[in-house]
């Protein structure tokens, strides 16, 4: 831990499904050992309870965000997005989170990084981890940000301000393409999977072929250790096959189990973060299930009911509801864009201390 960096001002944000520390990247050390320690001592990592910090002993819990002002053309600003590991010392930028990422907009403008436009703010961001845009709009009713509003979304009670989310050209995020193998279905431990990108890595299968129904709880699902060890099997044998290189200590590739949609949905979920299961499910990660199940023949298609047209709302189903991804689709099949709902929330803005 450094002697000399022990303090930062931040704000603490519900983004989408998760929660984490908001920090402007001028408040943070410029260098990323002395960066990264710091945010190990404000999460209280590693440690299985994080007592001795603000995580909150859940890798969807224990993220951080990092904003600054751009100066790319028709950006506003830049975000970094760093999970910090609970119980090892790890803070890893090997992934983006589309969670997060609904608090930026709101946090940017709060900060005075962007001016209020009216009672609506389009905020266009830089996704660093992943070197793409996302466009959020967030609601600033008199030129203030407010949280307050009538939007639901699964996994959070209550309802808060919409804080709606566009992505454009996903595809091959961090694995340099859409399919990183070039194959819809590639076979891993026995195992039919499809390795794909849009958005997030993640390994794509039927939860029957694990040996599971995929309708499990989480509680259940994270005490399986025979199904987890399986997991770890395949996704440790896929890191370089998806040019993600060794990834014992990263937390790509997610692993999905995929299974009918029980709820009128288009596709039923449990997903694997990559060792913990998700309470819900991620929101790029979503976008990229939705993705693979417009494959044909790939195992998400094997289960999924797609709605027709070229502007299709895919209903992602969770462990505690769902997530519905709006995707614009070309008259080749790709996905051109996608478009979800998020709400976020200031929870408190100080000084944090390690
Ligand atoms: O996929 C959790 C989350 C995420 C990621 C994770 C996310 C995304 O729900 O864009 O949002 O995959 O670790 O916050």
């Amino acid at each position: 831990m450094s002697e000399t960096f022990s303090q930062a001002p931040v704000m603490w944000m519900r983004g989408g499904t998760s929660k984490g520390g908001y920090f402007l990247k001028d408040d943070l050390p410029a260098d990323p050992a002395e960066r990264d320690a710091f945010l190990l001592g404000v999460m209280g990592s590693p440690d299985p309870r994080q007592i001795d910090g603000m995580g909150g002993a859940d890798p969807l819990t224990s993220k951080v965000g990092v904003v600054s002002k751009s100066d790319r053309e028709g950006i506003d600003v830049e975000y970094h997005f760093f999970q910090v590991f609970v119980d090892q010392a790890i803070v890893s930028d090997a992934q983006n989170c589309g969670n997060i990422l609904a608090g930026i907009g709101p946090f940017a403008i709060e900060r005075g990084l962007v001016a209020a436009t009216g009672d609506e703010t389009k905020v266009t961001i830089y996704m660093v981890n992943t070197d793409q845009v996302a466009v959020a709009t967030v609601q600033t009713p008199g030129g203030t940000v407010t949280y307050k509003g009538d939007a639901k979304i699964d996994g959070v009670p209550g309802s808060h301000a919409p804080v709606p989310l566009e992505f454009r050209d996903t595809a091959g995020s961090m694995t340099g393409a859409l399919l990183p193998t070039g194959n819809v279905v590639d076979e891993v431990n026995g195992v039919k999977v499809t390795l794909i990108d849009n958005g997030m890595p993640c390994v794509v299968m039927k939860a029957e072929d694990l040996g599971v129904t995929g309708y499990e709880d989480r509680e259940t699902l994270d005490a399986d250790s025979a199904l987890k060890e399986k997991l770890e099997a395949i996704r440790l044998a896929v890191g370089e096959r998806m040019n993600l290189g060794d990834v014992k200590d990263k937390s790509v590739p997610k692993m999905f189990l995929v299974s009918p949609p029980k709820n009128g949905g288009a596709i039923n979920t449990r997903s694997f973060i990559p060792h913990r299961a998700h309470a819900t499910v991620g929101v790029l990660a979503a976008v990229t299930v939705a993705t693979a199940a417009l494959l044909d023949g790939s195992p998400a298609a094997e289960v999924a009911q797609i709605p027709d047209g070229a502007r299709k709302t895919l209903s992602v189903e969770h462990p505690t509801g769902e997530m519905s991804c709006v995707l614009e689709v070309n008259e080749a099949g790709d996905v051109t864009s996608a478009a979800l709902l998020r709400t976020a929330r200031k929870l408190m803005d100080g000084i944090v201390y390690v």
